[in-house]
Formats: structure tokens, sequence, C-alpha cells
């Protein structure tokens, strides 16, 4: 049974997403953010880094568990093992890479500033114009890829489209509105259409949020992944 360390953000809804696309039983373990298990030792053995989301399952050598952090890797771990969502053809796999990598090195980090630069009391014009402004660009070139391509990868739903919707779904926390995107708006409503997205937007918001310490030190449940 796959472990997912996870939170109902933008970054911790990606697996789930996918966990249900691909029919994969899974346990979720609620982590707090800000809270100090994420830096303690028994979760730095599944992300060194001490962010969510991370997974960790069984089928490491000698029956050690395989353990994975950084939702990017996360998505393209599974999608390997699966044999789906990666894209059918090499053309369609390589934009399935290239919108991936987009995501978590630079939509996620643009509107994640946006986001934090707007909230502070005493907003930094700079950072603030910087950031939104990359968020803003970033978000212009998805309308259009979306809008002439249906799905990022060009063919087919991919692990692309589910690192992007995370973050898509909440540009609002960055200062934007959907009602601004209409391709993304209408890409948005395709995925939440889609029963896997409803199962996994269900099972986090009704798995707490992580008040109750996660048990990190417990080791994963056997059985395959
Ligand atoms: N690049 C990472 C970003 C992960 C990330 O920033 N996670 C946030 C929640 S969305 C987190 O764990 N924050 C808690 C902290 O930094 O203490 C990924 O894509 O997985």
């Amino acid at each position: 049974m796959i472990e997912l360390f996870t939170a109902d953000t933008p970054n911790g809804i990606k697996i789930p997403i996918a966990l249900e696309e691909l029919g994969a039983p899974y346990v979720v373990r609620m982590m707090k953010l800000g809270s100090p298990e994420l830096r303690s030792p028994e979760f730095a053995q599944v992300n060194p880094n001490g962010k969510i989301p991370a997974i960790r399952h069984p089928g490491g050598e000698g029956g050690a568990p395989i353990t994975v952090f950084e939702s990017g890797a996360i998505l393209l771990h599974l999608g390997e093992r699966c044999g789906v969502l990666l894209g059918a053809t090499p053309q369609a796999k390589a934009q399935t890479l290239s919108w991936l990598f987009l995501q978590v090195a630079g939509l996620g980090p643009a509107l994640g500033a946006a986001g934090h630069f707007r909230g502070l009391s005493a907003p930094d014009p700079y950072a603030s114009e910087r950031f939104r402004g990359e968020a803003a660009r970033l978000l212009g070139l998805l309308e259009q890829r979306v809008r002439e391509a249906g799905w990022l990868n060009g063919e087919d739903y991919s692990v692309a489209d589910i690192a992007h919707f995370g973050w898509v779904r909440r540009m609002g926390y960055g200062g934007f509105s959907l009602s601004d995107f209409p391709a993304l708006s209408a890409w948005v409503d395709r995925i939440e259409a889609r029963p896997a997205t409803s199962r996994a937007i269900r099972r986090l918001s009704q798995a707490g949020d992580g008040s109750r310490p996660a048990p990190v030190a417990a080791t994963a449940e056997p059985g395959a992944a």
C-alpha cells in the first residue's frame, strides 16, 4: 500500500488525483503545514526537504521501502510504474515532461511567491510585480496552450495537466481570476468532472487538516503499490 504524506494545498492535491486515476490503493497521512512534524527526523526519512507531498511504499532493495518526494518526481514515478498518464506517443511524452517541469519550476513557484508577497501587510511593490508579472505571463502561455491543444501534451490527459490543475484552480491566491482565462476555465471544469478528481478532492477534505499527527514512523503496510 502507498502511504501519501500530504495536505490540502495546490501541491498536495496532485498526488491523490494521480493515485485515483491509476486506481492504486493508498492511505492518506495528513501533515499540518508549519508543524514540527514536517521537520522531524522520522519525516526526513521520507522527505529530507521536510515538505509535502511525499510517498512511501514497499518494493525497495532487501525489503526496504521506496520513498519519493517533490510532486513532479512522484507523478513521474507513479506514471512509470503504471505505464499511464505520461503520453502515448514519443512527442506526447516529450510534451508531458516539458509542461510538467514548467509547472514545478515555473508556474508553481511564481504563483506561490505572488501570493506570498500579495499577502504581506505592507506589500513590496517590486517583489509583488516581479512574481505577479511572471505568473501572469505563464498563465497566458497555459491559456494559449490549452486553447490550441486541448490537453497540455497535445494528445491526452497526463500528469502535466494534473500538476497544473492544482495551482490553476487556486490562482486566486496569486491575485488572478479564472474568469479572465476562458480556455483554462473550461479545462479546469473538464478535470473537475473526472470521477478520479472528485474522489481525490473528497478524500483530502475528509481527511482533516493534519492536527492529529500522522504516524510518520510507521512502516508502510505490505502489499504491492
Ligand atoms: N517543489 C515542491 C514544493 C512542495 C511545497 O512547497 N510544499 C508545501 C505545501 S504546498 C509545504 O510542504 N510547505 C510546508 C513547509 O515548507 O514547511 C513540490 O512540488 O513538491
